[in-house]
Formats: structure tokens, C-alpha cells, sequence
């Protein structure tokens, strides 16, 4: 059975730590190692320790609001951005743009949607780039007759330059160099297992 993870953590600049906080970070972590091991001795140990060092006032690591959904972890974001470079955001987080493959998805990913503040514009990873007409993932396989929730009338390729897939209530392709928010998923283990 493979082990649920959860979702990604991030260290933000303001949590990186100087040399003498990591060395002061690390002292502190295995002290409290030490009086675990020692938990007989614990009030003795506690009593030596006390005045040897300080816990760091920030946390090493946060949340960086990804939600679980079945095996995969995804995040709004509510920046501004082009379909690729949403995309290569989504890759300094260890994945991709959304995939909204079946209607679970597609819903889940609306409820993070409408949970935003403001617009409900949002690039998710679908796209035509390489051929038109051609719908495909981000990992590259093909929309197909898969699922799909385009609205009527999409996609419609308008001026012959859409060939990104946002949200806009229902699916609309647009153009991939406009700005818009986005959705990342991170997967944590393969979907089709222990779903
Ligand atoms: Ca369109």
C-alpha cells in the first residue's frame, strides 16, 4: 500500500536562516531528540539544557496551500500570469497545470475557484499548441472523447490564436499569452492506486 504524502511545503525567504540560526535550529532539534530518548531523565535534561540555547523564531517551513483531492494536491493561484509561464510555476512547485480529466476534478477545482476572491478566470493544462484542434494534457496525452466541459460554442480558435484552456465558468480556449491566474497540481503518488 503505498503511504498518502501530504501536500508540498515551501520555505519562504523570509524562513531561509542565517549559518548561526540553522546551527542554532539543528542544536534544537537534537536536544529534542535527546530528551525524548531520555524521556527518565527528562526534567534533569530539560533543567541542563535550558539555558544553552533558543528555539528559532520562525518556522523552517509552511503550507504553501496546496488541497488534497484523491492522490493529488492542487493550488489557485491568484497572480497573474501567461499559460507558460503559469506552467513553469507550477513546475518550480514539482508538477504542472491542473488536469481536470473527469468531472471530480472539474469540480474540485471550481469549489478552489469560486473560493478565490475577484476573478474566476483561471489557465488550467489543456492546450492546442502543437496542433490545432488537436486538445492535449500537459503531459501530452490527447483530450479525445474524454471528458470535457467547453462552453457552447468553444473552443473557438477566435482569430485563429487560442489555443490555451482557462476557465471561465465553463471551459473557453484563449489566447496563451494574456494574463491570467492559474491552477497547479502536484500529484503525491500514482492515481489509480488506493484511490
Ligand atoms: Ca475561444
Amino acid at each position: 500500500m503505498v503511504q498518502p504524502r501530504s501536500c508540498p511545503m515551501s520555505v519562504t525567504k523570509t524562513n531561509i536562516l542565517s549559518p548561526e540560526d540553522s546551527y542554532t535550529a539543528i542544536r534544537a532539534t537534537l536536544e529534542e531528540t535527546l530528551v525524548r530518548v531520555n524521556r527518565g531523565h527528562y526534567k534533569t535534561l530539560s533543567g541542563q539544557l535550558s539555558g544553552t540555547y533558543r528555539r528559532p523564531t520562525d518556522e523552517v517551513t509552511s503550507p504553501d496551500g496546496y488541497q488534497k483531492y484523491r492522490r493529488i494536491c492542487y493550488k489557485a493561484f491568484l497572480s497573474l500570469k501567461t499559460f507558460n509561464d503559469s506552467a513553469l510555476t507550477c513546475q518550480a512547485d514539482g508538477d504542472t497545470l491542473a488536469m481536470p480529466r473527469d468531472a471530480g476534478i472539474d469540480a474540485y477545482l471550481v469549489s478552489l475557484i469560486n473560493a478565490a476572491p475577484g476573478s474566476d478566470l483561471f489557465w488550467f493544462g489543456l492546450h492546442d499548441k502543437r496542433d490545432e484542434g488537436q486538445w492535449e494534457w500537459m503531459d501530452g496525452t490527447a483530450l479525445g472523447t474524454g471528458y470535457s466541459r467547453w462552453a457552447y460554442g468553444e473552443p473557438s480558435n477566435l482569430a485563429g490564436d487560442q489555443h490555451c484552456a482557462m476557465y471561465l465558468k465553463q471551459w473557453v480556449d484563449f489566447q496563451c499569452e494574456r494574463k491570467f491566474r492559474f491552477i497547479c497540481q502536484v500529484a503525491t503518488s500514482s492515481p489509480d492506486q488506493n484511490v
